[in-house]
């Protein structure tokens, strides 16, 4: 897979060479190249944003210096992600599909937002595009989105993960079925013993303890 992130702060990015991402990058599973988008501009002010049209509080992203930037970035095979808090709810099944994508970019909006044509023109020339929100809660800018969707797919690649048997649990795990609680050893820590079914080797029984405990917290949470 390759991924591209255009931003601003290309530093936000320097997490990637991290743990498991940066040991994909060195077993050629994963190409990462981040792109400053200030380079792309030829103002003298090398300005990305300006005021918008209508009115209103705060700046929006140039669509001319986002068009320089994603034209010689863009295939066939890319998905491009733009990053916005009124975009689609990113979710596991999201990643799931992403992580099938040969090529993603991921457009970092900051200030306002990217002007809406940018989004409009490339969908019109047949590209696949998405605008993607991590949750409702709003952020300085796209970058630590494009972090989260990062790892989240990323760790769905073949190659990424040391034990891909965690992933296998996961995908028969349907949402909420992971959040039973863990315990490893000592059985007894600070007065407090682990719960005695885990130690009974009743495969089904624990089984059932989980999806119960499962539910109990979903129930809890709603
Ligand atoms: Cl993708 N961007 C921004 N700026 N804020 C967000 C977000 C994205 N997702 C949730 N909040």
């Amino acid at each position: 897979m390759r991924i591209d992130a255009v931003t601003i702060f290309p530093e936000y990015f320097a997490p990637l060479e991290l743990s498991l991402l940066g040991k994909a990058k060195e077993r050629g599973i994963l190409t990462i190249g981040v792109h400053d988008l200030r380079s792309f501009t030829t103002d003298n002010h090398h300005s990305v944003d300006d005021t918008p049209y209508g009115g209103g509080a705060g700046m929006v992203m140039k669509p001319e210096i986002w068009g320089q930037a994603l034209d010689p970035l863009m295939t066939p095979q890319t998905d491009l992600i733009i990053l916005t808090p009124a975009g689609e709810r990113f979710n596991q099944r999201m990643a799931e599909k992403f992580a099938n994508s040969q090529h993603l970019i991921f457009a970092c909006g900051r200030y306002e937002g990217i002007d809406a044509r940018v989004g409009q023109y490339y969908a019109s020339q047949n590209f696949r595009v998405h605008e993607v929100s991590i949750g409702d809660f709003v952020l300085g800018g796209g970058e630590v989105a494009s972090l989260v969707m990062i790892e989240a797919i990323t760790r769905l690649l073949p190659g990424v993960l040391g034990n891909p048997e965690s992933l296998v649990e996961e995908s028969h795990a349907q949402d909420g079925f992971l959040e039973y609680p863990s315990y490893t050893k000592p059985h007894t820590w600070r007065g407090i013993e682990v719960p005695e079914i885990l130690l009974s080797g009743n495969h089904a029984a624990i089984a059932a303890w989980r999806s119960a405990q499962s539910l109990k917290r979903a129930t809890e949470r709603l």
